[in-house]
């Protein structure tokens, strides 16, 4: 669960690799360039005291320097902020809800800070097909408690769900816990309006599912980082919302146990199955420490975890299905111990478990944090040999992740920053990944922290097409600058 009183992760000692990073050839802001945009967007902040939580990230590695907010409440004043903008060669970095965790969101030196926050109307909701139209300043949990009402749900749920922005999640095509159900952003996203560079409103909002009418535009902003577009409204179709929810709690021994449990849940479980996550006993661990109330949730410590959730219609159904793979799965030792969740408070607590290894590394000092898609049989193999990388350094490492995609969230906890640590794990694992042919980034983008590492997980020719598309969309390259590209 998403505590807003947690909202940031303590400072840490060094602000991450912008330092090096050469400011663009783009105008730096003045009085008149201040004037004129007042009159183009009402809400304009410039107190530095104002402008400051803009400028940082939720992890507070990446500051900028930026000296203006605007919040424009409009698709039309984003197109005439971002037509000055152009005109006058002024950076703009979009921001939603600022959770990213790449430092895609937040200016490298001195952009103007275009947030989205105001845009936050629901236009309309489709009470048949469930498809609802919006801003892309909406709030994921506003929107979902939105389609909870018509008895429907959001196709996407992670643990920023009360601070990020559909538009936030669309620019990052965010994954989370519900994708193994659900799918991508890319198949649930039916149309976007976004503003380019120079002010042009492209007009792609469709609330059709099949629109084969040729190239489909809305794809490219989503993932795009903030580099394309504006993303300003969206059309999203929402599944009917499940009334019999069942979460467990697995215990297992080896991470081949972990891989049994989940293929015997995909035969057992089929249809119902909404969620597959992975943690390791150091996640567990990390969270207990932030939370001494917090007990073990199981009878023994086990070394590895599965928490299943299955979403249905049947209680009586689901639920009989759900003890015939317990049975079966503790039956042949794939797992040792386990808990089924009794009621919606208990579901909501074994997941906020998993929800909250995110935050409790924050809390506890300087994190290291890598997003990777690795096949399977290797998964958590980059686990032991970055413990043996990491054998003389005083670090812990934490692994969890959605394993229904094969998506690890490896994290190396230090109490402060350590240069050291760093050094043994950049290159290195960005490199142990790409052998394997898994992606540097699996769903947290590559913002900041990772254009020089792209080309581990692209073609040069695929790079040189990023390119052509980013001169297409912006040819002056003021959108997100720094970001993405190389
Ligand atoms: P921001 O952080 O504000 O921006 C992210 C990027 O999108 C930036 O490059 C920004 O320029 C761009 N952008 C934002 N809005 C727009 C727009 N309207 N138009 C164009 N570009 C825009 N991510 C996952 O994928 N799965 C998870 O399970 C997950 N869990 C998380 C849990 C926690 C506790 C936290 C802090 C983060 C988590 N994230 C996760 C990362 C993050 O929440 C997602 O990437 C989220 O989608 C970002 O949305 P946002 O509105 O905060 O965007
Ligand atoms: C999650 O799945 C998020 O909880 C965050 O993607 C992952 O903190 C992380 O590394
Ligand atoms: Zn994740």
């Amino acid at each position: 669960m998403w505590r807003s009183s947690l909202v940031r992760a303590l400072p840490t000692a060094r602000a991450f690799s912008t330092a090096g990073i050469p400011r663009g050839a783009f105008a730096k802001l003045n009085d008149a360039d201040v004037a004129h945009l007042r009159s183009v967007c009402k809400s304009v902040l410039t107190a530095p005291d104002e402008v400051a939580p803009f400028n940082s990230d939720w992890l507070n590695k990446y500051h900028g320097q930026s000296q203006l907010v605007l919040r424009p409440k409009t698709t039309q004043e984003v197109s005439e902020i971002l037509k000055y903008c152009n005109e006058k060669k002024l950076a703009v970095v979009p921001q939603g809800g600022n959770t990213g965790l790449v430092g895609g969101s937040v200016p490298v030196h001195d952009e103007i800070i275009l947030s989205l926050g105001n845009m936050n109307q629901v236009e309309a909701f489709d009470e048949v097909s469930g498809i609802i139209v919006c801003q892309a300043g909406c709030i994921l949990e506003n929107l979902d408690t939105y389609a909870g009402k018509h008895g429907y749900m959001m196709p996407l749920d992670l643990g920023a769900k009360g601070t990020c922005q559909i538009g936030g999640n669309a620019a990052t095509n965010a994954g989370g816990l519900r994708l193994l159900r659900y799918g991508s952003l890319h198949g649930s996203i039916l149309g976007i309006e976004a503003v380019l560079a120079d002010g042009t409103i492209v007009d792609c909002l469709s609330t059709m599912r099949k629109d084969n009418t040729g190239y489909d535009l809305k794809q490219l902003f989503i993932g795009s980082e903030g580099t394309l577009g504006v993303i300003t409204k969206l059309s999203v179709l929402t599944p009917p919302r499940s009334t019999a929810v069942n979460v467990a709690l697995l215990g297992c021994e080896s991470f081949d146990a972990v891989k049994a449990a989940f293929v015997q849940a995909r035969q057992n479980l089929g249809e119902i199955l909404s969620a597959v996550e992975f943690m390791d006993r150091q996640s567990l661990d990390m969270v207990m420490s932030q939370q001494p109330s917090l007990a073990d949730p199981l009878e023994s410590a086990c070394p590895f975890y599965v928490l299943l959730e299955t979403s249905g219609s049947n209680e009586a159904h689901d639920m009989e299905k759900l003890e015939a793979y317990l049975e079966s799965v503790m039956e042949a030792g794939t797992v040792i111990d386990g808990t089924v969740a009794q009621d919606a408070a208990q579901a909501k607590k074994l997941f906020g478990i998993r929800e909250d290894i995110t935050l409790s590394l924050s809390s506890r000092g300087h994190v290291y944090k890598y997003d990777l898609s690795i096949p399977i049989d290797d998964y958590y193999k980059i686990v032991e040999d970055t413990r043996a990388a990491l054998a003389d350094h005083d670090a812990e490492v934490v692994a969890f992740g959605h394993l229904g995609d094969c998506n690890i969230h490896l994290n190396i906890s230090t109490l402060k920053y350590n240069d050291a640590v760093q050094k043994a794990l950049e290159p290195f694992l960005f490199e142990w990944t790409a052998k394997r042919r898994g992606s540097v980034s699996a769903e947290h983008g590559i913002g900041t922290h990772k254009p020089r590492f792209l080309h581990l997980s692209k073609t040069p020719d695929a790079i040189h097409m990023m390119r052509q598309m980013k001169q297409v969309f912006d040819p002056n390259g003021i959108l997100n600058p720094y970001k993405v590209l190389p």
